[in-house]
């Protein structure tokens, strides 16, 4: 693999006639994309879809995306009526996302968790944007008996790359579209199953057709509903877990 990947690097170079200056440029580029730490970020938003597109080609069950740089373990896991963590301003319509987790075939998983994270209301993330305290908007809730689950939160904003750092001004010189839309990210899990990371994107955000990372799936474009009588917006999704992949026994 790397053997081809530098093979393909040195075929791109003598097709685009690539001089000195531009070797050097290239190789300062790289240089300040490791001192800024944006090679998470770089590599999640320009290559994890195709790995996600690639290792998921034949699962069962809901689609999924990708992760992205900016999941944190240890959420807390959230007791009724399982509100995410946030200031008491926190700004973003209010929402409950709600549905059930069954298997590939439709049965309830009774204890499935949902890992729940989102950027607040100007597209930032806590725990990575020092704007923000470090824990809100991250949580983990469990389904019911009938695979039911809840999560209250505010709705997000789009996220665009920072536009100072080395992966920005490759968006800005190549005439990319820094931006990702809105959305949600989970992780769902169950024993026995595969876990499945996806995010879901708000149909009302800007951007859906030109994700930056590539990680805009139709099916997981939601359409928050108002209900009368109430000031939270509802989304309505039910995941689907593949069975754990069967690993070799001797
Ligand atoms: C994000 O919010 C994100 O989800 C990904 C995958 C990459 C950069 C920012
Ligand atoms: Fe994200």
């Amino acid at each position: 693999m790397a053997k081809d990947l530098l093979a393909r690097l040195h075929a791109a170079i003598a097709e685009h006639d690539v001089t000195y200056d531009e070797f050097q440029a290239a190789k300062q580029w790289l240089i300040d994309v490791g001192e800024a730490g944006e090679w998470p970020l770089f590599l999640d938003v320009f290559v994890e879809f195709a790995v996600e597109r690639n290792a998921f080609r034949d699962r069962a069950g809901s689609p999924g995306t990708i992760l992205g740089p900016f999941h944190l373990p240890g959420a807390p896991l959230l007791s009724a009526p399982f509100e995410l963590p946030r200031r008491p301003d926190e700004r973003g319509d209010r929402v409950v996302f709600s549905g059930r987790v069954t298997d590939a075939a439709g049965e309830p998983l009774d204890g499935a968790e949902l890992d729940v994270w989102h950027a607040d209301a100007d597209g930032f993330y806590s725990g990575f944007a020092p704007s923000l305290p470090a824990d809100i908007l991250r949580g983990k809730v469990l389904t019911d008996a009938d695979g039911r689950y809840e999560v209250r939160t505010v709705l997000p904003a789009p996220y665009t790359i920072p536009l100072d750092g080395p992966t920005g001004r490759l968006c800005s010189v190549a005439g990319w579209s820094p931006w990702r839309p809105a959305h949600v990210h989970l992780i769902v899990s169950a024993e026995g199953h595969e876990p499945l990371v996806t995010q879901l994107f708000l149909a009302s955000s800007d951007h859906l057709a030109t994700d930056i990372a590539s990680a805009t799936k139709e099916e997981l474009i939601v359409h928050p509903e108002a209900q009368a009588g109430s000031d939270e917006l509802v989304v309505t999704y039910d995941f689907a877990l593949a069975p754990a992949a069967v690993s070799a026994t001797v």
